[in-house]
C-alpha cells in the first residue's frame, strides 16, 4: 500500500532526578554530599532513508517514546543517558510541527537527520549545591521533562516531470514507453491508485525521473475521482507535462481539457500554475481525421506553449518529446539531474 501522509506522536525521555547521598565510610567522619547528577533523557530523531518507501509503517505504530535518563547515583555517580530513538522516513518526507505547522524538514538527501524531541536534561545531586556555609545540602533537582509533539509527515515523491492528464490519457503507458517503471494500464478511469516514478534516459550523460500520478478529473478539488491526493507529488517537479488524448474514441475538447487541468492545479496549489509545462497530444496513431490534433496544436503555438503529438504505442514522437524535456530539465538546473 502507498501510504503518503501520517500523524505521528514523538516524546523524548526525561532526565532523571539527582542524587541525595551522603559519603559513608569507615574511619571517614562527615563525609559529606556525594549525590550524582541525573542522566539525560534519549532524544528523537528522524532520519532520511531509501531504505523505506512510503509512510505505510506509520499505519502500525504512531506513538515514538525515547527512553528516560536513570537517577544519579551515590559516589557522585551520574544516572545511566537515555537510548536516543532514530526513526527512518523515506527520502522526500517532509516533517511538520502538527500543532504550528511550523516546516521542520524537508529530507531530499540519504541520511539527513534531524531532532524532533529533544530528552530532558538531567537533575543536578546534592553534591553540586554544598558551599562554604553549607556543607551538607539535601538538596536534590528534578530531571528536565523531555520533549514531546505531534509531527504530521508528508511524502512528496522527487521527479523532475510530472505528468498530468484525465483519467485514460494515456500516462502509465508513456512512462511505460519510456522507462522501466510498469504502472498498471488499462482502459477503464483510475487504472494507476498510487504514483509511480520512472527514470529516463535522455542521452548517454543524463537521465531525469518522471512521475506519473492518477488521473486527475474536474472538480477533483471538490474531491470528485481520486481528488487531489496525489498532487503533492508533482510539487517539488521542475516541469509539467500535460497529457491530452486525440483519440478518435475520445469525445472531450482538447483545448478544454488543457483549461481543466490547469484550473484543478491552481485550487489545489496556485504555485503549479508557475512551473513550466508542455503538452503532449497522444494516441496519434488513433487520431482519425486529425481535427483534435490539429486543433491543440494552433492552441499550443498561438500561447508559445510546446508541443508534441505522440503514440507511446507505436513510439511516435518519443524521441523528440524525451530530448526536449532533457533539455528543459538539465536547463532548469533540477537537482534530481545527475549525470548516468
Ligand atoms: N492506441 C493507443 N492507445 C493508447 C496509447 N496510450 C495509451 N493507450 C491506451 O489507453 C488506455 C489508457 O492508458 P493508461 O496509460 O492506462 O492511461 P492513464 O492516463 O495512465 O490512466 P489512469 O491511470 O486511469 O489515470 C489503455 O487502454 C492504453 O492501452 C497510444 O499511444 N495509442
Ligand atoms: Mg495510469
Amino acid at each position: 500500500m502507498f501510504i503518503d501522509y501520517a500523524r505521528i506522536y514523538v516524546k523524548a525521555g526525561d532526565g532523571g532526578s539527582g542524587a541525595c547521598s551522603f559519603r559513608r565510610e569507615k574511619y571517614v567522619p562527615r563525609g559529606g554530599p556525594d549525590g550524582g547528577d541525573g542522566g539525560c533523557g534519549g532524544s528523537v530523531y528522524l532520519i532520511a532513508s531509501s531504505r523505506v518507501s512510503t509512510l505505510l509503517d506509520f499505519r502500525y505504530q504512531r506513538q515514538y517514546e525515547a527512553e528516560p535518563g536513570g537517577s544519579g547515583q551515590r559516589a557522585n555517580r551520574q544516572g545511566r543517558t537515555g537510548a536516543d530513538i532514530r526513526i527512518p522516513v523515506p527520502v522526500g518526507t517532509v516533517v511538520k510541527d502538527a500543532d504550528t505547522g511550523e516546516l521542520l524538514a524537508d529530507f531530499t538527501k540519504e541520511g539527513e537527520t534531524i531532532m524532533v524531541a529533544r530528552g530532558g536534561r538531567g537533575g543536578r545531586g546534592n553534591a553540586r549545591f554544598a558551599t562554604a556555609t553549607n556543607r551538607a545540602p539535601r538538596h536534590i533537582e528534578p530531571g528536565r521533562p523531555g520533549e514531546e509533539r505531534w509531527l504530521v509527515l508528508e511524502l512528496k515523491l522527487l521527479a523532475d516531470v510530472g505528468l498530468v492528464g484525465f483519467p485514460n490519457a494515456g500516462k502509465s503507458t508513456l512512462i511505460s514507453a519510456i522507462s522501466a517503471a510498469r504502472p498498471e494500464i488499462a482502459d477503464y478511469p483510475f487504472t494507476t491508485l498510487r504514483p509511480h516514478l520512472g527514470v529516463v534516459h535522455a542521452d548517454d550523460f543524463q537521465h531525469f525521473v518522471v512521475a506519473d500520478i492518477p488521473g486527475l478529473i474536474e472538480g477533483a478539488h471538490e474531491g470528485r475521482g481520486l481528488g487531489h491526493r496525489f498532487l503533492r507529488h508533482i510539487q517539488r517537479t521542475a516541469l509539467l507535462l500535460f497529457l491530452v488524448d486525440i483519440s478518435v474514441w475520445n469525445h472531450d475538447d482538447p483545448v478544454q481539457t488543457v483549461h481543466t487541468l490547469r484550473h484543478e492545479l491552481e485550487a489545489y496549489d496556485t504555485h503549479l500554475t508557475t512551473k513550466p509545462f508542455l503538452v503532449a497530444g497522444t494516441k496519434i496513431d488513433s487520431q482519425g481525421d486529425g481535427q483534435k490534433l490539429h486543433q491543440l496544436q494552433a492552441w499550443c503555438e498561438q500561447h508559445a506553449i510546446p508541443f508534441f503529438p505522440i503514440s507511446a504505442v507505436t513510439g511516435a514522437g518519443l524521441n523528440a518529446l524525451i530530448a526536449f524535456l532533457g533539455r528543459e530539465v538539465a536547463a532548469l538546473h533540477h537537482p534530481c539531474v545527475t549525470p548516468c
